[in-house]
């Protein structure tokens, strides 16, 4: 049987820019793969949109409403569990304004079929020559900072945490990392990256590190995102606070087994 993943669609205010025929083109090219569209709290005419789609293809597309808005990490989070507790073997996400092609998702399927050594899959927009990866200018210098940044506090030689498009294996590893909220409304793609680098060390087998970046071949800066100079300067202090609480947590794994080996103390 091949394998059967699910996308979870984080949607804000994006009646505009959703591009619903590119949906339903691919749902019907790629049987594989179904999608969860999250509805954060929108204000516009999305959740209207979204039980429509719904309603167009019902065994294949679910559309979750959240009440009020909650951020993109939330939007997320609820999305992710919601595809966990299905019979779906990868889940991803993706954003809506479809940045990363989705046909994309169909070759990241083959590749977790192929490598059962990795568990998640992470887009990265590298501008190499023959790669189509439009950025503007500020944005691809302020992004690149960040994830300079990013790769420094959690000394990982990652190029791109913040890519929207991600898919991973369903484990009860990643269940525990979706299960509780994230610190971040922007930056959780660090956050998720932090747990499972906390997972990997603490368990002993000396296998690779799960996570693999995959260069895509086209990305492209769509326009109307409400990402502005405050989430930037957002971003930033949550990864301080991202990079407190990595420290925090190690120190008290560092106790526990401290006491593991000596429990008189
Ligand atoms: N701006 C924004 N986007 C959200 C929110 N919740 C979910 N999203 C989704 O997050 C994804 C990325 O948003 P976008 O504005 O394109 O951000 P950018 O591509 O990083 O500039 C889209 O799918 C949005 O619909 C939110 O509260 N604010
Ligand atoms: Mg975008």
């Amino acid at each position: 049987m091949p394998s059967r993943a699910v996308l979870v669609i984080p949607c804000y205010n994006e009646m505009s820019r959703l591009d619903r025929d590119e949906f339903t083109r691919f749902l019907l090219a790629e049987p594989r793969i179904d999608l969860i569209f999250v509805n954060d709290g929108s204000t516009d005419g999305t959740s209207a949109m979204l039980d429509e789609i719904q309603l167009a293809h019902v065994s294949r597309v679910t559309a979750l409403n959240l009440p009020t808005n909650r951020g993109k990490a939330e939007a997320v989070r609820q999305g992710v569990m919601s595809g966990l507790a299905g019979a779906w073997d990868y889940v991803g996400y993706w954003d809506a304004d479809l940045s990363t092609p989705l046909h994309v998702s169909s070759h990241w399927v083959d590749v977790l079929d192929e490598r059962r050594e990795i568990d998640w899959l992470f887009g990265a927009r590298i501008r190499l020559l023959g790669r189509s990866i439009e950025r503007k200018t500020a944005r691809h210098i302020a992004g690149r900072l960040f994830a300079t940044a990013a790769s420094m506090t959690l000394g990982l030689p990652v190029y791109d945490t913040q890519c929207g498009a991600k898919l991973f294996r369903r484990t009860d590893a990643a269940t525990a990392l979706f299960s509780g909220p994230f610190l971040s409304r922007w930056v959780f793609d660090v956050e998720v990256l932090a747990r499972v680098l906390a997972d990997h060390r603490s368990s002993p087998s000396g296998r690779p590190f799960p996570v693999c970046e995959m260069p895509l071949q086209q990305w492209r800066d769509v326009g109307g995102s409400r990402l502005g100079v405050t989430h930037m300067l957002r971003a930033g202090i949550d990864l301080i606070r991202i990079a407190v609480s990595m420290r925090v947590r190690a120190r008290r794994a560092m106790k526990r087994s401290v006491l593991a080996v000596n429990p008189i103390h």
